[in-house]
């Protein structure tokens, strides 16, 4: 998969554990943020890329991680928030910023507003830390379109609604070596899914006479 889930908890562990002096690297890069009314830990920010800017933020309650907040395009706009389950306290650590940070937390679910806004339009789902299914607003129009299945890790299933519907007419059914296998189609939407008609290849396809050129529509701006 691609798209991984930003294992952000184990730098933190790194960075933040007392006395622990092997990773200057991640010390430089985050930055912790304390309530100013109860010296709580509120946040830890981070510059991943280096540009001067936060690009990632972990809302915490003291050392609990709440969620993860993401600016994957740099625009100073969070357009990505993970959200972990809770974790227990790293064994033989010390209560105290950091040294108890969750350990063992899995990320349970993910949105993203890939849109022109801030609105999420793909949510993802995990069990046991793994992806198991995503519902994605592909268009932008608030309406889901776009559902993936997986397992163990790997997407076996895509379904898309084309027709504009509210549910899927067309099922990408992937192999276990992630290739796609075959193609199901529910044109009617009574959830009666059936194989796709096999499209001809392109060799097999008649070339369109020269003088259509001639009828290609000068619109679309
Ligand atoms: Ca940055
Ligand atoms: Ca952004
Ligand atoms: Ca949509």
């Amino acid at each position: 998969m691609s798209k991984m889930a930003f294992a952000f908890p184990a730098a933190l562990t790194l960075a933040l554990a007392p006395g622990c002096s092997s990773a200057p690297v991640e010390n430089d890069l985050i930055k912790p943020v304390y309530s100013k009314e109860t010296g709580r830990l509120e946040q830890l920010t981070a510059d991943r890329d280096h540009d001067g800017k936060i690009d990632t933020r972990a809302y915490m309650d003291g050392s609990h991680l709440k969620f993860i907040e993401l600016d994957r395009n740099n625009d100073g706009v969070p357009d990505r928030w993970e959200y972990y389950t809770p974790g227990a306290p790293a064994a033989g650590s010390q209560a105290g910023v950091g040294s108890a940070f969750d350990k063992g937390t899995l990320i349970e679910r993910a949105e993203e507003a890939n849109g022109p806004d801030v609105k999420v339009t793909r949510r993802e789902y995990y069990t046991g830390g793994r992806i198991v299914r995503v519902e994605e607003d592909s268009d932008f129009d608030g309406r889901v379109d776009k559902w993936e299945q997986y397992d163990n890790g790997a997407l076996v299933r895509m379904e898309l609604d084309l027709q504009g519907r509210g549910k899927p007419d067309r099922r990408l059914v992937y192999g276990a070596d992630g290739s796609l296998d075959h193609v199901e189609i529910d044109p009617t939407g009574t959830g009666a899914w059936a194989p796709a008609p096999v499209e001809p290849a392109p060799a097999a396809v008649a070339p369109l006479p020269a003088a259509n050129k001639s009828n290609r529509k000068s619109g679309g701006d």
